[in-house]
């Protein structure tokens, strides 16, 4: 064996006898888990939750389960839920603002789209920004219209046969059946077998002024026709912005047939046992609420 130079002898040596004063050493463990939920300490120290605490919102789903199905886990208002709908790895805001940089942030076509939060039927909060990385379709409709209804009806099977390949419609409702009355989105999912998110979006008296469906014309201000569509590829650009009239299912299609981006996003290295363990599957995006308390 080739011997150490002389120099980093030395310093092993001063080193040990530094460190070393008779008194009992403390052993930091890399692997310590303080809450025993599968994560360990100091990866929870690179995400921000509490390594002490299994929910660390305290929203009744563990830290595991919600870093492992892209749920936020030090954010009470975001877990799993009874309509939850399936999600991929989110990009950081940081990525968000090069995407906008790079392709102009808004909703012409082509562009990076600005993110919105509407409710869904259940009431539980939808923001498209937790949707990148799926093929969206945003139906805008109202509850009064017929046409809309027949449009919401045919597009059941559709979403049916691609949402696990990452297919997402967002049915944005204006109004309710009388002109101008609040959207009841549960009564339209419920009423026309509708199992995609249902969002409300009506601006009583004037709904060029609504959260999102405004967005979704090309003559910004303007009144608009419904039931009409625009779609969004898996880094939410906008591909086709407002046809009105029935969907042209091959152009989806083609949309969604494209491969997801890929997104950084920190994961703990045990991620596999530790989904075989909560028994998500790992092909899929999909998690039951039932893995959370209440
Ligand atoms: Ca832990
Ligand atoms: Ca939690
Ligand atoms: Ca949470």
């Amino acid at each position: 064996m080739r011997p150490l130079p002389r120099h980093t002898l030395m310093f092993t040596l001063l080193l040990t006898l530094g460190c070393d004063g008779g008194s009992t050493k403390e052993t930091v463990d890399p692997n310590a888990d303080a809450d025993t939920d599968g994560l360990i300490d100091t990866f929870e120290a690179s995400i921000g939750t509490n390594p002490e605490e299994a929910d660390s919102d305290g929203d009744g789903c563990g830290d595991t389960l919600e870093v492992l199905s892209y749920f936020n886990p030090i954010d009470a208002t975001d877990r799993p839920y009874q309509g939850v709908y399936p999600r991929g790895p989110r990009p950081s805001d940081d990525a968000f603002a090069e995407m906008a940089a790079a392709y102009g942030a808004g909703f012409e076509v082509g562009q990076q789209n600005t993110n919105w939060t509407l409710l869904d039927q259940f009431g539980e909060a939808v923001e498209l920004y937790d949707l990148f990385g799926q093929t969206v379709l945003v139906v805008v409709g109202r509850e009064w219209c017929g046409p809309c209804q027949e449009d919401a009806v045919a597009l059941e099977p559709f979403y049916q046969a691609n949402k696990d390949s990452g297919f997402v419609i967002l049915n944005l409702i204006l109004e309710g059946i009388e002109d101008d009355s609040p959207p009841q989105t549960d009564r339209w999912a419920e009423g026309l077998g509708l199992s995609y998110p249902i969002l409300s979006d009506h601006s009583p008296g004037d709904y060029t002024k609504t959260e999102a469906a405004l967005h979704y014309i090309d003559t910004p201000g303007l009144s608009y026709d419904t039931p009409n569509h625009t779609l969004l590829d898996r880094e939410l650009r906008t591909v086709e912005l407002y046809t009105v009239g029935a969907v042209d299912t091959a152009a989806v299609q083609a949309v969604i047939d494209k491969p997801a981006p890929e997104v950084d996003v920190l994961m703990p290295e045990n991620a596999d046992a530790l989904r075989e363990e909560l028994g998500l599957d790992p092909a899929s995006w999909v998690v039951s609420p039932e893995l959370c308390e209440g």
